[in-house]
Order: structure tokens, then sequence, then C-alpha cells
């Protein structure tokens, strides 16, 4: 499992967009969003580009990638 701090969730719709958006990374499942601590967890590998691109686009903000 990897762990994605994503900036700028504030609402449930915000992490229903950052799940869907994530779960659209071709290799990337099991993708959880806790809104309280700002992070993503998921499972598999897609390049960091992908992942922080997908967020980016949909208007929040990537941070580190653990
Ligand atoms: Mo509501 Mo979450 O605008 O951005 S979807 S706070």
């Amino acid at each position: 499992m990897k762990t994605l701090e994503v900036g700028g969730m504030h609402c449930p719709k915000c992490v229903a967009s950052v799940t869907k958006a994530l779960s659209e990374v071709p290799g990337l499942s099991n993708v959880s969003v806790d809104l309280e601590k700002g992070q993503a967890t998921f499972d598999g590998e897609a390049s960091e580009d992908a992942i922080k691109g997908a967020i980016d686009k949909i208007g929040f903000i990537p941070g580190a990638i653990k």
C-alpha cells in the first residue's frame, strides 16, 4: 500500500472525486481516501506523473507519495 498526500479536500464530494480520479489511473486499485488526514491510500503501481496528474487535473494538490 502507498500513501499520497492530497491537499484541498474539504467535503465528502471532494473525497468522492479524488477516489474516482485515482481509481481510474491504470494500475491502481483499492483506493481509499481519508478526508481528515488529507491522504489517499492505494495498491498497485503507476508513475508519479500519472498519479499526481490525476489529482492536479481535478483541482486538488498532490503531495508526497510514500
Ligand atoms: Mo464542496 Mo468539496 O465545493 O470541494 S466538493 S468542499
